[in-house]
């Protein structure tokens, strides 16, 4: 591509504003935000041949997804910032012009939607990226609501239209009918469109010629198609920010980063005035208070990474390091006139769980880091960065357990597995829903649940998001293989549903939610419907007991692995609970019949991973996890303990 700057001449300046674009990256997960961020970092001519590539890693092989955790479930789970020096060629023989394009990289799973609203207070504009196959999908909805919310006029990008199975006009007329239900003004509703395939790096403003592309790795009549039409789009259609340089200094934290050596890095934007490296600033925080700090070190986003610099203008965005204190939410002002700018919105946590200490028999045999004492000041720690964490310190008997809410169970989960590969051992409970209480009534909340599935799987789909209360809203076929669902569910509903849908439709479902509303509680259990098999004994799994109990249910434990009494090992195929013995050792006789000789092949067992496991348990359970193993066990492991127990709660709910 003719943009690239020769890596040793100096670029030319792009401090002015006007040559100045901040742009957010918004879609529903997976609709390819990162692939194409990278593909813009590789075709900015930035970087030297092969720079980019070394990091490159993971499921996508994707440089922005730089996190370990990232990496191997293929998402963003935390919105990075990076920027381009976009050099575009003179149109008529004067000099080219170079703009400093700031780049967000936001997540698109539904748990990390507050993250997205936060960040987007940076830009000036947004690229909606759609599936040219999947189309609108509940989180393309959500991103959009909040960019309306924030004036940001989108250039709707319909990516992926190398797919076999694009459909783009009716993704445009999707995204249309989406901007009107949303009430966007008339300016928005004439959004620019650009397709792309953001795999391949090319793009173009001709619907015709997209649609050509469909099953191709390039654009049928132009391979040497690139991004530059993207880069045009930002360059026309994201507002330069018009923010006053004049006026004392304003600058919004919307994103924290942490590094050993120099401690809180706080990012976001200047909206006035500016800011240098050394300077005195006052730190407003969201209660109004307001405290002294001096920055230490200044940093513009450059590339990949931040380069230190002296000043940065109204309208830019940069790191600070040196303000220890500094929370998101916070204004850096001016010490002779420290107003506050109107604060991010934190977002409420939607589901908590109860983290304790592992008290099983095989507690502390993986862990080095196993006490009360140990879990909660790593809690503490995560509290720093991880805004939308709450921790309630000291619950349950004893003060001895932690209430953690999140924002989903992938928000929890990723904290949880985490910890883990840290060398964490703890048990938590089953993960129960927020409910609001709304003038002395309390409410649930409920979400938009959008499920694709084969034709041949409707049936069953439906029969499992009605046991849980979904009420089905659209239905309507996608090609003629597929149909598309959607119901509106409670959140309760949803625990433990991805599971059992890919069970029910051998994996080919698809599901997304997001919340919808909160609504009066419905009293309706939406509890498992089977019972769970426990182990009576600790000692190994033996092969002849999987063989003896394999018509008992599915088994979630393998031979040779080690169990104790109490633990959950299977699911029973009636709706009770029943204590068997796992470790069964096989009698010895003097007979041989050859017959019984034979190794039978024992059923596929369902080994749960750690999320699934978090849906899986009931109130009376808990998820023991070590850094070798996650498995599921009753809060009270001794059967005639557990038994009482069950007795004395029946007694009292029958009173
Ligand atoms: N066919 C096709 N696949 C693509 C394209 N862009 C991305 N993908 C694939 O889509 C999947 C998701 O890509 P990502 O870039 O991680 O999507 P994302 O929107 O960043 O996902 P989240 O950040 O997790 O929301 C990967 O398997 C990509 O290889 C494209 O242009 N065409
Ligand atoms: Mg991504």
């Amino acid at each position: 591509m003719t943009t690239a700057t020769a890596p040793n001449s100096p670029p030319p300046s792009t401090s002015a504003t006007s040559r100045l674009r901040n742009v957010a990256i918004i879609a529903h997960v997976d609709h390819g935000k990162t692939t194409l961020v990278d593909q813009l970092l590789k075709q900015s001519g930035n970087f030297r041949a092969g720079e980019l590539e070394k990091l490159a890693g993971g499921q996508h092989d994707l440089i922005m997804d730089s996190n370990e955790l990232e990496r191997e479930r293929g998402i963003t789970i935390l919105s990075k910032n990076c920027a381009v020096d976009y050099v575009r060629p003179s149109v008529d023989g004067g000099r080219p012009e170079v703009f400093h394009i700031n780049i967000i990289d936001t997540p698109g799973h539904a748990d990390f939607g507050g993250e997205v609203e936060r960040v987007m207070r940076m830009a000036d504009g947004c690229l909606l990226l759609v599936d040219a196959s999947e189309g609108a999908m509940p989180q393309t909805r959500f991103v959009l609501s909040k960019a309306i919310e924030a004036k940001l006029k989108p250039i709707v990008v319909v990516n992926k239209c190398d797919r076999p199975d694009a459909r783009i006009a009716e993704v445009i007329n999707e995204v249309f009918d989406l901007l009107v239900e949303l009430g966007a003004d008339d300016h928005a509703l004439e959004f620019p469109i650009v397709y792309s395939s953001g795999r391949a790096g090319w793009s173009t403003e001709n619907m015709d010629h997209a649609i050509m592309a469909a099953g191709k790795d390039h654009l049928p009549d132009d391979a040497k198609a690139d991004l530059r039409p993207i880069f045009e789009a930002i360059l026309r259609h994201v507002p330069a920010p018009t923010d006053d340089v004049t006026l004392p200094l304003q600058m919004l934290i919307t994103t924290l980063d942490y590094n050993d050596y120099v401690g809180r890095i706080g990012i976001g934007r200047v909206f006035n005035g500016q800011i240098r490296s050394g300077q005195q600033v006052a730190v407003v925080k969201i209660d109004g208070t307001i405290k002294s700090s001096k920055v230490a070190k200044l940093m513009r986003f450059a590339g990949l990474g931040r380069m230190e610099t002296d000043t940065v203008r109204a309208g830019d965005i940069c790191a600070l390091i040196g303000l220890d204190t500094v929370d998101i939410g916070d204004t850096i002002a001016d010490p002779e006139s420290p107003k506050g700018l109107p604060p991010v919105l934190v977002d409420e946590p939607t589901l908590s769980m109860v983290f304790r200490v592992n008290d099983s028999p095989f507690a502390g045999q993986d862990g080095d880091y196993v006490t009360s004492r140990q879990i909660r000041d790593r809690l503490e720690k995560e509290l720093q960065h991880n805004v939308a964490l709450k921790v309630n310190f000291g619950v349950g008997q004893g003060g001895e357990e932690f209430g953690v809410s999140g924002r989903g169970l992938l928000h929890l989960g990723i904290l949880l597995e985490t910890m883990r590969r840290e060398g964490f051992e703890l048990a938590v409970g089953k993960p129960q829903v927020v409910i609001k209480n709304i003038e002395g009534v309390d409410h649930e909340p409920i979400e938009w649940l959008v499920v694709d599935c084969p034709n041949t799987a409707v049936g069953s789909v439906m029969e499992l998001v009605g046991i849980r209360k979904g009420e089905i809203k659209t239905m309507e076929p996608r090609g003629d293989a597929m149909t598309h669902l959607e119901f509106e569910i409670p959140a309760r509903g949803l625990i433990g549903l991805r599971s059992r849908l890919l069970t029910a439709t051998q994996g080919e479902a698809i599901m997304h939610h997001t919340f919808e509303r909160f609504a009066p509680m419905n009293n309706a259990s939406l509890g498992r419907t089977q019972g769970v098999l426990i182990s009576i004994e600790t000692a190994s799994v033996t092969h002849h007991a999987c063989e003896l109990l394999s018509d008992r249910g599915v088994l979630f434990v393998v031979p040779g692995e080690k169990v104790y009494a109490g633990q959950v090992i299977g699911e029973h195929t009636r709706d009770n609970d029943l204590v068997v013995n796992i470790t069964r050792l096989k009698q010895l006789t003097n007979m041989r019949a050859a017959s019984k000789e034979a190794t039978v092949v024992l059923r596929q067992p369902r080994l749960l991973t750690l999320e699934a496991a978090l849906e899986y348990i009931e109130d009376d359970e808990l998820v023991e996890i070590t850094p070798k193993s996650v498995r599921m066990r009753k809060r009270i492991l001794d059967e005639s303990m557990r038994k009482r127990a069950e007795r004395s709660a029946r007694d009292k709910d029958e009173v």
